[in-house]
């Protein structure tokens, strides 16, 4: 597998979950719900003018319930903003985190909860302006945020927190302006129309105009952006929640009835449905984060061709069992392997057949390494070496015995004489007494494969078990 392969495995694989390509299973998912809230909200009508016992404890949990959702999704998507520079994830934020901060005026202000006539002034109107700026703002942002196309407007890196602070004050700005203009100027606003039963929403304009901008926040995520990320899919979502209540409220504003409270409940999870996308996409990004890390750590140590360990592999394991050895006073063997005449065979056949050589006499190699601290590794072109620490040079001898069997037992006719591919072994057992002696230990096993080329290939020589630097041959077996 290629790098590039790796990396993207899947098209729906994204480094960030604002840029996450929704699956057929999400898009289904936020159909059903979108149509679910259609289906609900349409019962709310019916039961709008039914007035159920006035509970402002509930106002207060939705309150902040809400609150905690807003700011919740506003972090995430600043922080997605921080690691991506997109504008448009930054105006998103900003929506969130003022509607968030405005929640709280609706809870300081709503009749029966915080509200102290002799603290602030409060009008009766407050509350309902407040609700109508909030939903005029959201779907303005959003409106803003789809118009912003994300993947062209970014922002350079040294500039996102600056940016991050100044939208976060900007939201604070826009909750304290709209507390001192829903209380102490409150006068400045047209005249709402509130009776027992009814409140004139469209007196204002604000009403009406809250209304539109839903329905064009809603076009424009569906018919300019077609839901492409699935943040923008739950948006539609939340967006289709928002623009249904403000549809119930235009039509029966009371409070407490059954309408109300239902409104109240289908908001909190349109508002909760953005969270929870971006967590459970969060949740998948780290699954599919620790499994890319566990595959390239794999292929860290892997050689590309053969799948047998790489060289840094090799060096990283013979260095380990080299010192352990030293301090357990115990013995380590090396095999280095050589195939013979293998440039006739590349030559002859081409380097695809080399390759595919190649990986047949690893794989043989592979199969002869059998207790858990042995290595077989690809030490560089077409040799390879075997480590087997606390092995004797008995020890040894046998597994390059087996390595020699395995080979033949592959059968790959070489070109050059119609018989079997071959392999030469050095083999070379020590017992460290030096730091950085595993060399001697390479040295010994090259020497020794050395004499089995001289001597006539296909066989495997060993060293002098008991000599600490490269000797002659004690051992020689061939067929
Ligand atoms: P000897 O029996 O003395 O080992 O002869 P040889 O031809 O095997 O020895 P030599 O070291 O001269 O040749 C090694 C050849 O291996 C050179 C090159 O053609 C081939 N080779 C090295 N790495 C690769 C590889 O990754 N793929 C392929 N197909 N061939 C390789
Ligand atoms: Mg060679
Ligand atoms: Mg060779």
């Amino acid at each position: 597998m290629g790098f590039h392969e790796l990396y993207r495995p899947r098209p729906d694989m994204s480094a960030s979950f604002v840029t996450a390509v929704p699956s057929r299973g999400s898009l289904a998912a936020a159909i059903a719900i979108g149509g679910l809230l259609v289906v609900a909200f349409g019962a709310t009508l019916t039961v709008a003018h039914t007035d159920l016992p006035h509970i402002p404890e509930i106002l207060v949990a939705y309150d902040a319930a809400l609150i905690m959702l807003s700011l919740m999704t506003a972090y995430l998507l600043f922080g997605q903003f921080m690691v991506s520079g997109t504008i448009s994830v930054a105006v998103l934020a900003t929506a969130y985190m003022t509607t968030g901060l405005l929640q709280i005026e609706n809870l300081l202000f709503f009749p029966g909860v915080f509200l102290r006539q002799d603290v602030y002034q409060v009008d009766a109107a407050s509350p309902i302006w407040v609700w109508l700026i909030c939903h005029v703002i959201f779907p303005a942002l959003v409106c803003l945020y789809a118009f912003i196309d994300g993947r062209k407007h970014t922002m350079a890196p040294a500039r996102v927190d600056i940016a991050v602070i100044a939208l976060t004050g900007a939201s604070v700005l826009v909750m304290l302006a709209v507390f001192f203009l829903v209380t102490y100027g409150i006068r400045l606003l047209p005249p709402l129309v509130i009776t027992r039963n009814s409140i004139d929403l469209g007196s204002a304009g604000l009403g009406p105009a809250a209304w539109v901008l839903n329905v064009a926040a809603l076009v424009l995520l569906v018919g300019r952006l077609r839901c492409r990320t699935l943040v923008q899919l739950w948006l539609a979502v939340a967006v289709l929640a928002s623009l249904l209540d403000v549809s119930v409220t235009m039509y029966a504003p009371l409070r407490y009835s059954a309408g109300w409270y239902l409104s109240r409940v289908i908001s909190l999870v349109a508002t909760g449905i953005v969270l929870a996308a971006m967590l459970r996409e969060m949740t998948l990004l780290y699954a599919r984060v620790a499994d890319l890390n566990d595959r390239l750590e794999q292929m860290a140590v892997t050689d590309g061709l053969t799948g047998l360990a790489n060289r840094r592999h090799f060096n990283q394991t013979l260095d380990r069992e080299w010192r352990r050895a030293r301090r357990d006073l115990d013995l380590v063997s090396l095999l280095m392997i050589d195939i013979d005449h293998f440039k006739g065979y590349n030559d002859r056949l081409g380097h695809l057949a080399g390759d595919e050589c190649l990986r047949r006499v690893a794989r043989a190699i592979g199969s002869c390494v059998r207790r858990p601290l042995d290595l077989a590794a690809r030490y560089g072109g077409e040799e390879f070496a075997v480590v087997l620490p606390g092995t004797d040079s008995a020890g040894a001898f046998a597994v390059a015995q087996r390595v020699r069997e395995a080979v033949a037992a592959v059968a790959l006719p070489h070109p050059d004489h119609g018989k079997p591919v071959t392999v030469s072994i050095g083999i070379a057992t020590l017992r460290p007494i030096a730091d950085d002696a595993e060399t001697i230990l390479i040295a010994a096993s090259d020497e020794a494969l050395y004499r089995a080329k001289e001597a006539g290939r296909d066989r495997a020589v060993a060293h002098d078990a008991t000599a600490q630097a490269p000797a002659k041959a004690d051992r020689v077996e061939a067929d």
